[in-house]
């Protein structure tokens, strides 16, 4: 698309010398210092600025040309973006990896040492976060007009220390140094309006009318960050709002002399877009949360109309050239909002504003825990946006009247359907307002899209058969194979050519050298690398020594009880127990890693729990060197890329039904690591792309899952049938591991032995057999690498550009396309 009317290449010249004349330049007149007084961040920040003005021209023209041919614009609604450090991954998408190198080696600077000063952009919590940040990568790639938007944490997530065994959240101010990456745009700024009341009135021509009085006002401030796609050709942008005080709001205490009082209350409003919530699923309700959801959905709202307008002047064109894709519920406000738009602002009647409004929004579904989905009480919805109270109603009246035409006296039905909880405190359901008012729903894995249907959402799907469609999550290969491992990518692309970076289909190619003896050595010996390079890294880090001759045990992602770290953790218990024993098991290191949500009591314990039996395991000088359990503090996507690369196996052990998808699981198989894992979210569609022999699967399945816990077993039967499982859960009640405090997993043992929501005992014998298959399996070098070969030769449907086009074609319609190729992309990191 993009790619016709562009001109060949930028005009800032890329090659070594011009590159470092470029940074010299931009040290000195940009970062205001001279080679002598340079710090390295100094540094990093010229050469980011260099790279940026490579992204510029781009930029504008992708802009341009969107605009010229007047295309569908697709705008990415979401409170979370998970981008990582952006120097490396730009360059790459530019193809001047090997330029900036070379040219910063002659101003006598290794890239390899400033890249890492670069603070992670991490205004995300996990998946969903990431999933944004490589939806954008893809959209960009494919030359499709995407935009993304969301909210500048001036905090994004928490940095994660560990002490004493503990975690303990410390604030992180990535924006410290200042973000060579943004563009602030001081005169993109819209007011977002909070409280007052609703006046209605009846106009000249006798309708009713509606008018929003004696609000509160915030200003949101663009800052705009460049995406570049792989190619560099199109040049997509990314859009965070920032919460500034309206000058309205000064002038009232201004004028009544209380000049103090004037500035604390601007501080109060710009704390609007302070901080990233930190939780996934728990903290719901509270006021400045959903402060921050409208402040983001208006000020883009408004912004994307205003693009609208420029060109079009009729609203009912907008579906046609505009979608908005709401990643999760949080964004679900944009409905009311566009609503109250068309409604009070441009004297639309209802009829055509809600076809509108329902045939712009789509809605993408990222969980089934009834914990996770997003309810507001009407109360604070009635105090914060009395107007949006008004049409929520109105929208949930007229909904109610549809069901109950199609369904004559099913109470119970619209009950269950109603936008509105009606057990006191009365609640809005988001996910419901975000299907009704969206014309696509998606799930995020097969298995989650049908249990959606099927389950969570049935009733709608009852209704309106069609509207939820499936589109598995995927990943960008571009960071997290090409740029997170080079040495593997350098191994590709010595068999297959550059050609996989943007047609990861062709990653088949590799299948048959499955059966390449010296094709799997080379494929091993560069693991064993990645191994090393990880030792010497948790050596320097933590000052623990792992085995790199040790099979490499990963389980990396947010701590949470259905992803259930726990069974993976009373596995290790039961392998030292075995050691002890003097039963040979293989020996291995287990890599944990992932960050509690600060009020997340249980996650939290599993952490500590995590090394009060790595102290007891490291310390028996009979395990030493057999076993060892390493947490690796503060897990984010720099964390990720420098992990993922080096493990073996890969933990993907949620129970059944609970993780929508999954997108580490990818990023592992993706990099030569077998799964051992649930037939889960989208570890189901990893097991048939790589086949079940290359895939170790055990456990109960979603529908046994669901039945089980119906039924209500005592899980105690589980612990009669398992002696070693019996033994470790004595362990944990009687401080085994936590002699200090003995009584420290009492509530881990409770919840185990109570209700044991998430089948973690139910599942622990069949897990421990799938982990003694893997031994096995790796005991057998010739078995288990092209076990690991296969797993990445079968991840090309895991390419986030297959996600965009699954987008592009169900929901969007627009036309995906297939970058063309630069003359000479350039892929060796
Ligand atoms: N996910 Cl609802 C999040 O990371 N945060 C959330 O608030 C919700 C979901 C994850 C989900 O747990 C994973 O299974 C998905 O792979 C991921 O979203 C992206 O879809």
């Amino acid at each position: 698309m993009a790619s016709e009317a562009l001109p060949p290449l930028p005009s800032q010249p890329s090659d070594p010398a011009a590159l470092a004349q470029a940074i010299l330049e931009r040290l000195f007149f940009t970062v205001g210092k001279d080679t002598v007084t340079a710090t390295d961040r100094d540094w990093l920040h010229a050469a980011a600025y260099a790279v940026r003005d490579r992204l510029v021209e781009r930029w504008m023209e992708t802009q341009r040309s969107y605009y010229r041919r007047d295309v569908k614009r697709v705008y990415y609604l979401s409170m979370e973006f998970l981008l990582g450090r952006l120097l490396v991954s730009g360059l790459i998408n530019l193809g001047i990896l090997d330029e900036a190198r070379a040219a910063l080696r002659r101003l006598g600077i290794e890239l390899e040492r400033i890249r890492d000063l670069e603070p992670d952009a991490a205004l995300g919590n996990g998946g969903l976060g990431r999933l944004a940040a490589c939806l954008l990568d893809g959209m960009a790639t494919l030359g499709l007009p995407g935009y993304g938007y969301g909210i500048r944490y001036e905090y994004g997530m928490f940095y994660q220390r560990i002490e004493n065994g503990w975690q303990v959240e410390h604030p992180e101010n990535w924006l410290r140094y200042g973000n060579p990456w943004e563009f602030p745009r001081p005169e993109v700024l819209y007011p977002v309006r909070f409280g007052g009341r609703v006046l209605q009135f009846t106009d000249a021509a006798g309708r009713l009318c509606h008018r929003w009085v004696d609000t509160e006002e915030v200003m949101a401030m663009a800052y705009d960050t460049p995406v570049p796609g792989y190619g560099g050709r199109t040049v997509n942008n990314l859009r965070l709002w920032s919460a500034k005080a309206s000058r309205d709001f000064d002038l009232r205490y201004f004028n009544e002399g209380d000049y103090i009082e004037a500035v604390a209350e601007k501080n109060r409003s710009e704390n609007l877009s302070r901080v990233l919530y930190p939780s996934d699923t728990t903290e719901m309700g509270r006021e400045l949360r959903l402060r921050q959801e409208y402040f983001f959905v208006s000020a883009t709202l408004q912004d994307i109309l205003y693009r609208f307008r420029k060109t079009h002047g009729d609203l009912e064109l907008l579906p046609e050239k505009v979608a908005i894709q709401l990643n999760d519920t949080h964004p679900a406000l944009a409905i009311p909002e566009l609503m109250r738009i068309l409604l009070d602002e441009h004297a639309m009647a209802w009829e055509p504003a809600w076809e509108i409004t329902r045939a712009t929004f789509a809605y993408t579904n990222h969980t089934l825990l009834p914990e996770a989905l997003e309810t507001w009480p009407v109360e604070l919805v009635a105090r914060l946006l009395p107007r949006h109270l008004q049409i929520l109603y109105e929208i949930n009246r007229r909904f109610l009247e549809e069901v109950r035409a199609r369904f004559p006296g099913d109470e119970a039905r619209l009950q269950r359907l109603s936008l509105v909880e009606e057990t006191p405190p009365r609640r809005f359901r988001m996910a419901h307002l975000a299907v009704v008012g969206s014309h696509r729903v998606n799930g995020v894995s097969a298995l989650h899209t049908g249990l959606l249907r099927r389950e969570a959402l049935a009733d709608f799907e009852a209704l309106w058969p069609g509207r939820i469609v499936n589109c598995t999550n995927g990943i960008t290969p571009r960071r997290w194979l090409l740029q997170a491992n080079p040495r593997l990518a350098a191994l590709i692309t010595e068999r297959l050519g550059e050609g996989w970076v943007t047609d990861l289909d062709r990653l088949a190619e590799l299948a048959p050298l499955a059966e390449d003896a010296a094709f799997r050595d080379a494929f091993r010996r560069i693991k064993q690398a990645n191994k090393q390079d990880l030792a010497e890294r948790i050596h320097h880090h933590l000052g623990l020594d792992v085995r790199p001759d040790t099979l490499f045990d990963v389980q990396v992602k947010r701590i949470h009880e259905y992803k259930r770290q726990l069974l993976n953790l009373l596995h290790v218990a039961a392998l030292y127990n075995d050691l002890r024993a003097g039963i040979e098991r293989l020996p291995r290191t287990v890599i944990l890693a992932g960050k509690a949500a600060p009020g997340y009591r249980m996650a939290k314990l599993i952490i500590k729990l995590a090394h009060d039996i790595a102290e007891v395991i490291h310390h028996d000088p009979e395990t030493a060197g057999r076993l060892s359990l390493v947490f690796i503090p503060n897990y984010d996507v720099s964390t990720a890329a420098d992990i993922i690369p080096a493990a073996e196996l890969s933990q993907q052990i949620s129970t059944a039904g609970t993780e929508a998808s999954g997108t580490g699981n990818m990023k592992l198989a993706l990099n030569g690591a077998v799964t051992l894992g649930t037939l889960d979210g989208a570890n189901i569609e990893i097991r048939e792309a790589v086949g079940g022999d290359a895939f170790f699967a055990f456990g109960l399945d979603a529908e046994e899952a669901a039945r089980l816990r119906r039924a209500r077993p005592d899980p105690r039967t589980w612990l009669e049938a398992d002696a070693r499982l019996a033994r470790v859960i004595d362990q944990l009640a009687s401080g085994f591991f936590s002699p200090d405090d003995r009584g420290r997993y009492r509530p881990l043992v409770d919840a185990l032995l109570g209700e044991d929501r998430f089948l973690v005992l139910a599942d622990f014998t069949a897990y421990a057999a799938a982990q003694e298959a893997v031994e096995a399996a790796y005991r057998d070098p010739a078995r288990w690498w092209a076990m690991a070969v296969r797993n990445t030769a079968a991840m090309g449907r895991f390419s986030i550009d297959r996600t965009v086009r699954d987008y592009a074609a169900r929901i969007w319609g627009v036309e995906p396309v297939t970058p063309r190729r630069r003359p000479r992309p350039r892929t060796s990191p």
